[in-house]
């Protein structure tokens, strides 16, 4: 296989290295835990990406899932170049922002109110401030290897970033911060039960990626949402479902439609935001009107609700409303996943692989991937021959184990096609 020229991202990331932290503004991008360098992206279009060297390359990272309609699509950049020519932010209310938060609520069952913020970070962290102002309670309970964005009490025993570092949790969280932080088996009702016998009376929320996308993907199993959702009732917790990965990716009303379970407060992200910075946290109408300046749980943001964001929310929910879009999802999502094992399969490469409309991952491991423990069990240095193989092939897949692999409208049949192709080559490499 011939080697890529990278030197463009080469000097990019030597010069970058000085001037931010370890080169990236995010630590996943830095492809640490694949040991290569990582490519200096300089434009998308459709399923692909281009780096600074001029490396084409179809992309299953898609920003981490907000580009569920590929890179700079026709509708939503011209939504954006709108936008900006009217002014780019006011600090004021705008009718843009009552659209969005409309098309929101008529779209996810649980969401009668919403907030906009910019990031899912802030949305999390938002709505567990919510749950423990509404309940005047404490406690809350997260599941080992979900990620909720980076907020202190948030980061323990994390998955994404964290997991791929390897990191325990994060220095600078004192003791005291997460202290209220249970954490449980993801998929392990019982450690649930157990949690909330020890703390009943003073556990604010259950929050859970109802879909996990942050040890790679993992699909709950049979009840265990239902069960969540029946202990939540039971001792008076707010169930919050994180649908920053899920919301409108697995279904137009996101996880919580497709499996039928409906939490307290939903928070969301990424695909709301067409590609630019949006989060967004919803429920309950009693739990929402808690909220500031309705209510004594404070929360602001300078640019929540930006113009440019909103323009591009509102035309990626348009187009997500039309017919046809979540079957197309669903069909390129499964003959992606199922090639990738069958190819492994056919090289007689072990592997395991999780797959639910358009995310799905694949482990490279000997027993099926549930929780976080199976999922750490994968030999993340396959993994990183795995993802190399097909860089070098023109695939750019997540540099990480423990990350989904997304796949949009844009990804052709013979981007597929191409990609098993490539798949096989490289799995025959790894024998
Ligand atoms: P942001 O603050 O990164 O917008 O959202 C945090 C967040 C919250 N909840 C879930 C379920 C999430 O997956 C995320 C962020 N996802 C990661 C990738 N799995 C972002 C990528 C990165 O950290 O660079």
């Amino acid at each position: 296989m011939k080697q890529l020229d990278i030197s463009n991202s080469k000097i990019l990331f030597e010069k970058a290295e000085k001037l931010i932290p370890g080169g990236v503004n995010s630590p996943v991008r830095a492809f640490k835990s694949v040991g290569s360098q990582p490519a200096f992206i300089k434009e998308g279009h459709g399923s692909r990406i281009v780096d600074e060297d001029g490396n084409s390359y179809v992309d299953y990272v898609c920003s981490w899932g907000p580009l569920i309609f590929g890179h700079a699509h026709p509708r939503i950049v011209t939504a954006i170049k709108a936008a900006a020519e009217t002014g780019t932010t006011f600090g004021a209310a705008t009718a843009a922002e009552v659209t969005l938060a409309e098309m929101i609520v008529d779209a996810v069952p649980s969401v009668e109110m919403v907030r906009l913020v910019s990031s899912g970070t802030e949305a999390v962290m938002s709505a567990i401030r919510l749950a423990r102002g509404f309940t005047r309670r404490d406690k809350i309970i997260k599941f080992e290897g979900c990620y909720h964005g980076h907020s202190d009490s948030l980061l323990a025993k994390a998955g994404s970033g964290i997991a791929t570092l390897g990191m325990p949790d994060s220095a600078g969280v004192p003791p005291n911060l997460t202290i209220d932080t249970i954490t449980v088996p993801y998929n392990n009702i019982e450690a649930v039960r157990a949690a909330v016998a020890l703390h009943s009376k003073n556990t604010a929320c259950i929050i859970v990626e109802p879909v996990a996308g942050n040890m790679g993907v993992v699909l709950p199993k049979q009840g265990f949402l239902e069960a969540l959702r029946q202990i939540a009732d039971d001792n008076g917790i707010v169930l919050i479902f994180d649908e920053v990965i899920t919301g409108f990716r697995l279904a137009y009303g996101g996880a919580q439609e497709r499996l039928g379970v409906i939490p307290d407060l939903t928070t969301m992200g990424k695909i709301i935001g067409g590609g630019l910075p949006m989060g967004a946290y919803g429920g309950r109408k009693d739990i929402m009107e808690f909220v500031a300046p309705s209510g004594p749980v404070y929360q602001a943001g300078t640019l929540s609700g930006n113009p440019l964001a909103v323009a591009a929310g509102i035309e990626t929910l348009k187009m997500l409303k039309e017919p046809g879009v979540y079957e197309q999802l669903e069909e390129k999502g499964k003959r992606l996943a199922l090639g990738l094992l069958d190819a492994a399969a056919s090289a007689g490469v072990q592997t395991h692989g999780n797959q639910i409309g358009s995310m799905s991952t694949i482990f490279f491991t000997s027993s099926d991937v549930t929780d976080y423990a199976s999922a750490k069990k994968s030999n993340t240095s396959r993994y990183a021959a795995f993802f190399n193989g097909m860089l070098e092939r023109g695939f750019y897949f997540a540099p990480s184990q423990f990350e989904a692999a997304f796949v949009s409208t844009a990804h052709s049949a013979d981007d597929t096609d191409s990609t098993l192709a490539a798949a096989k080559e490289v799995f025959a490499e790894m024998k």
